[in-house]
């Protein structure tokens, strides 16, 4: 196994080569094929060793073969409360649309995220990537918020997960933003320092009082108790009681592992909150998305 070390020292940000700042003629291609400047190729037509050459600044020879020859979308994951966002609506897409995917899962705990194959799709260096293999060349995406924005932009073609309306659409914007840049952390660092820095009261008190917080913002907006119609609702965007979209999995993927770090009891003033965990927990394809089927590791990672 490659330690981090070695793996840091094969990324091209961090070292002397340089090769990597020349111009890379597929990458006008890609710009050209993303706007849709560019006629794409069907996904049968592209052959492996095609996608391979188009693809060579993105797939090497230490890239997995369940991810250099993936055909359609491809999520490099592990069950994390990231991983499970975008397992989420995968399961949904197939469900609602047929759309095929194929995953890959790693262990996270090897560093396996830190080799250069995986850079090469994330230099972030971190689950969850969504290959586009239905791109020539193929699109990764990271980011989980971004991959949902992706994903229903061009996967969900009645917007049973996303919206039309603009003003809806920002909304939805507004609560995944809100989640990733400002529920998302809080909660990761109390889990981060709850198991790893157990007696560090002042981080933990911090983490924990910020995560309360936020829950208390999905509160009001789920309670309905300052909306114009003081109605409550099911889902965080859309007219009514709302519906229910890529900003309720976003956030309810983190959420609903409250129990490992809250009591009923810290919970009480949230009602609303533990009313649409539930709801959301009783989608098929959210149990789906959650499952067994991403609690295996490769066995060849
Ligand atoms: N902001 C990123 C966060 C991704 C993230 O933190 N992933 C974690 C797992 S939940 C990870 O890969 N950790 C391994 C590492 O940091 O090396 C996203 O939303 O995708």
């Amino acid at each position: 196994m490659q330690s981090i070390t070695n793996a840091t020292l094969t990324n091209p940000w961090l070292t002397e080569n340089t090769s990597h700042l020349k111009p890379c003629p597929t990458y006008f291609k890609r710009h050209l094929a993303i706007n849709g400047l560019q006629k794409r190729p069907s996904p049968l037509a592209v052959t492996h060793s095609l996608r391979t050459q188009m693809a060579s600044h993105l797939y090497i020879d230490s890239t997995p073969k369940e991810v250099s020859s993936a055909s359609g979308l491809h999520l490099i994951t592990q069950n994390t409360p990231n991983g499970q966002a975008t397992q989420i609506l995968l399961e949904e897409l197939e469900s609602a649309y047929g759309t095929p995917f194929t995953t890959t899962v790693i262990d996270i705990s090897t560093n396996e995220q830190k080799k250069e194959w995986f850079l090469r799709l994330n230099p972030n260096g971190r689950i969850p990537v969504v290959v586009d293999n239905t791109r020539s060349p193929p699109f990764p995406v990271f980011e989980t918020s971004a991959q949902l924005l992706y994903l229903a932009d061009h996967f969900d073609k009645d917007h049973k997960f996303g919206f039309t309306d603009p003003l809806e659409k920002s909304e939805a914007e507004q609560w995944i933003f809100f989640w990733h840049g400002g529920g998302a952390p809080y909660q990761g660092n109390l889990n981060y320092f709850s198991r790893n820095s157990p007696d560090n009261d002042f981080g933990i008190a911090r983490f924990k009082t910020e995560t309360l917080r936020v829950f208390g913002v999905l509160e009001i907006r789920l309670s309905g108790i300052y909306a114009a119609d003081k109605q409550p609702r099911h889902y965080l965007v859309g007219a009514g009681k709302g519906k229910y979209s890529i900003a309720d999995i976003k956030t309810w993927a983190w959420i609903k592992y409250w129990p490992a770090r809250f009591t009923r009891d810290e919970m009480k003033e949230f009602p609303h909150l533990l009313e649409w965990v539930e709801r959301i927990a009783a989608r098929e394809a959210v149990k789906l998305g959650i499952g067994e089927k991403y609690a295996k590791r490769s066995s060849k990672l």
